[in-house]
């Protein structure tokens, strides 16, 4: 038997709900085999602060030879990537990996506030990984930073981010807007025409993970061969419902749940149209 392949290089986020834990959920929930190259492991939120450790260069390109030569690849995604040189090594690794399908997640904060990406690591996003990327799903922080504004609040707002960020070079542009007020709307951009996705706005503050798994769903769908748009709205449904159903395990912000799509369906009808 063989089964599709992801590898996800981004950080090991303790708590389980965001980073590497969160991709390998959602790549097995995907039915898509996951592998990852761990960046950095998180073990600071509110709770419990004990630190951000970076792995040297030499070890993410270890994990990520022995992910890619024994197994073979798919499909990369990448998350928390922290500084210029982990930016650098991990261009360079994409870039001779045997694969045509890439998302780059731009990863700077975590839900709890963690930074996960140096300011000054941003240009080297735009200009070494940018260019790479089938897509890439900034959020609003996100897309703001990367153009240089103070803030992305509005659709129009959106529209024109995306423009920006799709003339550094990556195929598509998923901005996410689930910090809008009102409903959550992405707008998918392709260099030519936009497609909005809209789902009803979930109130929970447990969303710890979102961003991630949202982009891990669409890594596995490209990775089964699905096209960019049904990709995004595969992740969107999967992402929608481990919102709804989200985890509360009693102290500050909880999980996004990834078995939610398994367990409980689609609820919200809204997703997928236009
Ligand atoms: O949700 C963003 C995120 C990404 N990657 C890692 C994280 C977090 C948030 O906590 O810890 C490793």
């Amino acid at each position: 038997m063989t089964m599709a392949r992801a590898l996800t290089i981004a950080g090991s986020a303790a708590q389980g709900s965001a980073g590497i834990q969160a991709d390998l959920k959602t790549f097995q929930e995907r039915d898509v085999y996951g592998m990852a190259a761990i960046t950095a492991i998180v073990a600071n939120n509110p709770i419990t602060d004990k630190g951000i450790f970076i792995h040297s260069l030499e070890e993410i390109e270890a994990q990520f030879y022995t992910a890619i030569e024994h197994v073979g690849v798919d499909a990369i995604k990448t998350g928390m990537l922290f500084s210029t040189d982990i930016i650098e090594l991990v261009a360079e690794l994409v870039q001779h990996a045997p694969i045509n399908k890439y998302v780059m997640d731009p990863v700077m904060i975590g839900k709890m506030g963690s930074q996960l990406l140096k300011d000054e690591a941003i240009e080297a996003m735009k200009q070494k990984l940018l260019p790479l990327a089938t897509i890439i799903t900034p959020n609003l922080h996100e897309a703001a930073k990367m153009i240089g504004k103070s803030k992305v609040s509005k659709i129009q707002e959106m529209k024109e981010a995306a423009k920006q960020l799709h003339s550094y070079g990556p195929a598509y542009v998923l901005v996410k807007g689930g910090a809008l007020q009102g409903a959550a709307v992405d707008l998918l951009y392709d260099g030519q025409q936009f497609v909005e996705l809209t789902t009803a706005r979930v109130n929970t503050i447990h969303t710890s993970g979102a961003g991630c798994s949202y982009s891990a769903a669409i890594t596995a769908e490209l990775a089964k061969g699905k096209s960019v748009e049904s990709a995004v709205r595969l992740g969107k449904q999967f992402v929608t419902a481990a919102i709804e159903h989200a985890l509360s395990f009693g102290k500050g912000i909880g999980s996004t749940n990834h078995a939610a799509l398994r367990n409980y369906g689609e609820r919200n009808r809204s997703v997928g149209k236009e």
